[in-house]
Formats: structure tokens, C-alpha cells, sequence
């Protein structure tokens, strides 16, 4: 699964900053196969990946398109935007991370906020969330055809 794993000459920062999505869409690309051909999902990782694909995957075709990656980007980012200034301070981010069931300790917590909020303004503008999530949907599409599905996990 070259998808899921990591070259060796990745950096650490990129390594940290990529790892709790790529993880659940990992987890989620298994836990579908894992769906379709035996119907359970095996533990609770696999079971929040499977949602959250569930979730992204609004026609059920099995495959997330470049559109329903990215709106379902920008939904949490909206459900999490309380104030609705198109932005998150740290507190709305920790709230969509909640949402998404990821938990991180403090210290990683910022180190995230900080990679995504560029411009060190302290907090995350829609743009800076949508070419996070634009990087994050190549990433995942291996073979380039817009789609993440199982022809990405080799
Ligand atoms: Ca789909
Ligand atoms: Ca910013
Ligand atoms: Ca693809």
C-alpha cells in the first residue's frame, strides 16, 4: 500500500503534518473494502475511518470524487466556524478536530495549527484550509483520475 506508508526521504514535519488524515483515509479506504466484502469493520479506527468515508462518499459509489473531498472539507470547516468569519482561531479548530474524533496532545495540536495557518495570523483562513485540503486530495489520488479508491492503495 504505497499510499499508506511513507517514502524514506520525507521529513518529519511533512511526516507529522500528513500523518492523522492520511491514517484515516487509510484506515477508511480498508475498512470499506473491509465493508463490501465482509460487512464489519473490525475495531474502532477502522470504524471512524469508515465513517468519515461514509461521509465524504455522498453518492456511495465507493469512490471519493475531487468535489466530495473538498465539500466535506468545507463542511466541517462551516460547522466549526461559529462565528461565521470564514476563519478559525484555535478553538474552533480544536472543535472541528473533535468533531472528526481527533484528539491530539497540546504540543502537536499547535504544531498543526501552526502549519496550517501560513501567514502566522493565528488563524485559519478558508484559503489556507482549502489549499491544505487541495494538497491533501493529491496526495491520496495516487494515480491522478480525480478519485480516491481502492486503484489508489497498491
Ligand atoms: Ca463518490
Ligand atoms: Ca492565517
Ligand atoms: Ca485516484
Amino acid at each position: 500500500m504505497i499510499f499508506c506508508s511513507y517514502p524514506e526521504e520525507i521529513s518529519w514535519k511533512d511526516h507529522e503534518y500528513e500523518n492523522e488524515m492520511l491514517k484515516i483515509i487509510c484506515s477508511a479506504i480498508a475498512a470499506y473494502a473491509l465493508l463490501l466484502s465482509v460487512s464489519h469493520a473490525q475495531n474502532s479506527q477502522a470504524q471512524k475511518g469508515m465513517n468519515i468515508m461514509q461521509q465524504m462518499d455522498k453518492d456511495a459509489n465507493g469512490s471519493i470524487s475531487h468535489a466530495e473531498f473538498i465539500d466535506f472539507g468545507l463542511l466541517y470547516f462551516n460547522k466549526a466556524d461559529q462565528n461565521k468569519d470564514q476563519q478559525m482561531n484555535k478553538l474552533e479548530y480544536a472543535l472541528m478536530l473533535e468533531m472528526l474524533g481527533s484528539v491530539f496532545p497540546s504540543e502537536v495540536f499547535i504544531k498543526r495549527f501552526n502549519i496550517l495557518d501560513m501567514n502566522r495570523d493565528s488563524v485559519i483562513s478558508l484559503a489556507e484550509f482549502s489549499e491544505m485540503s487541495e494538497r491533501k486530495f493529491r496526495k491520496g489520488d495516487l494515480n491522478g483520475d480525480g478519485q480516491i479508491n481502492q486503484n489508489d492503495v497498491q
